[in-house]
């Protein structure tokens, strides 16, 4: 057997969308094999080396994508929000709520008072739904905890999820978040402690640094220390910008080499433009803008003119998007946002990675990479994008192993 190539698994027979380059990377009679967990090949059969291999998977003319990435979640956290919900649809305001001691000041509680060990066991059936639908990599955001001691909570629990499950975890520490009550009338105060002592304590357990810039968050100025800090401190940076109002948040992440900004309905073709020339991802939440009836759309086709790559993401939380549905997020960013099914697709794999820093390692199916797959019984890829609430997984692998 001179002129093999050894691999430990191969998947023959099979329809690949590698989502290298520019669109779908569309390979009609493809093959992959895995060695060590990363991806030997992926590519046409008609000109692959001869592959020898432990086990080889036929694939019957299945279509393999990259394992899709969920690059913005509050999965982690205690409680739930049904009944406040219930009691907005029977009329209740938002402020109402807050004052019966609702809204995120409800799920901190809930999650303060949580052990590490019960945030991951209430987290694992939300990460459940998530990877049965392809998913092999998970952004995890603190923010419910907003104590030192409790964000690094969040944080370890976020890490145990990866321990429990076969699935990547980029963890995100969201200290700045909302502002907890003991700091009521004092928000500076918090942001120093964000930059002072959660931080530094973050670092080795947070793969990046997020915040709120909002209204109702913190303000731009408030925001710029933090990421200012986090930058200090060697983290990336992401921000929760443009969501209910226009304060520029983007472009200030842009400013800091963001490797996100998340929301976005209320971007401008300036905060589009820098976000274009720092590289930074914007990272759609069609989940949110559903279910808070939001009628502002994020400006797509400012990021379609400037560049700016765009993903999307569930922002899985029990506040503004109670789903852990990916595939969902494909069909309402097709039908809410208007994105054609190439970027839909691109935005759950090839620019969901970049917007977590890992586009080296995920994201699409090229040699040297993660073997990260999902396997779909679909005719089309576009099929993916147009189903509402069906799951046609086949299977789904994690660094070259089937789970
Ligand atoms: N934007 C949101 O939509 C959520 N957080 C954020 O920064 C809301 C989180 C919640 O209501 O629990
Ligand atoms: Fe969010």
């Amino acid at each position: 057997m001179a002129d093999t190539t050894a691999c430990d698994t191969l998947w023959s027979n099979t329809r690949l969308a590698t989502m290298a380059g520019e669109g779908l990377g569309i390979v009609e009679d493809g093959l992959v094999a895995a060695k060590d967990g990363r991806i030997l090949y992926a590519g046409p059969a008609d000109g692959a080396p001869a592959f020898d291999a432990d086990m080889e998977i036929d694939c019957d003319g299945r279509w393999i994508t990259p394992g899709l990435i969920d690059c913005h979640t509050h999965l982690v956290h205690a409680g739930t929000r049904a009944n406040e919900w219930a009691m907005r649809l029977e009329g209740a305001t938002y402020e109402e709520i807050a004052r019966a001691g609702g809204g995120i000041v409800s799920t901190m509680r809930a999650t303060r008072a949580a052990s590490e060990a019960e945030l991951v066991a209430t987290a694992l059936p939300r990460l459940d739904a998530l990877l049965a639908e392809g998913v092999t990599t998970v952004e995890v955001k603190s923010g419910y905890g907003l104590t030192v001691e409790d964000e690094l909570k969040m944080l370890r629990a976020a890490r145990a999820l990866g321990e429990e499950r076969h699935v990547r975890i980029a963890t995100t520490l969201l200290g700045a978040h909302a502002l907890p009550p003991e700091y009521a009338g004092r928000a500076d105060d918090y942001v120093d402690l964000v930059r002072d002592a959660m931080i530094p304590a973050a670092v080795g357990l947070a793969d990046a640094v997020d915040a709120f810039c909002e209204g109702i968050g913190f303000s731009p100025v408030q925001t710029d220390r933090v990421l200012h800090a986090a930058r200090a401190a060697g983290l990336p940076v992401k921000l929760h910008a443009e969501q209910l109002s226009a304060l520029h948040g983007s472009s200030l992440a842009a400013h800091h080499g963001a490797l996100s900004a998340d929301h976005l309905e209320y971007a401008d073709e300036a905060d589009a433009r820098a976000m274009a020339a720092a590289g930074t991802v914007a990272v759609l939440l069609p989940g949110a803008f559903y279910f808070m009836r939001e009628t502002k759309r994020p400006p797509v086709d400012l990021f379609r003119a400037a560049g700016v790559p765009i993903a999307l993401a569930t922002d899985c939380n029990p506040g503004t998007s109670p789903t852990t549905s990916l595939l969902l997020m494909l069909n309402m960013g097709a039908t809410l946002f208007r994105l054609t099914v190439t970027e839909a697709l691109r935005g759950v794999t090839v620019h969901a990675a970049r917007a977590l820093g890992l586009a080296h390692e995920i994201g699409t199916l090229e040699a040297g990479k993660a073997c990260d797959l999902a396997v779909w019984n679909i005719s089309e890829p576009a099929e993916l994008v147009y189903r509402i609430g069906f799951t046609p997984l086949f299977s789904r692998v994690k660094d070259g192993l089937c789970c």
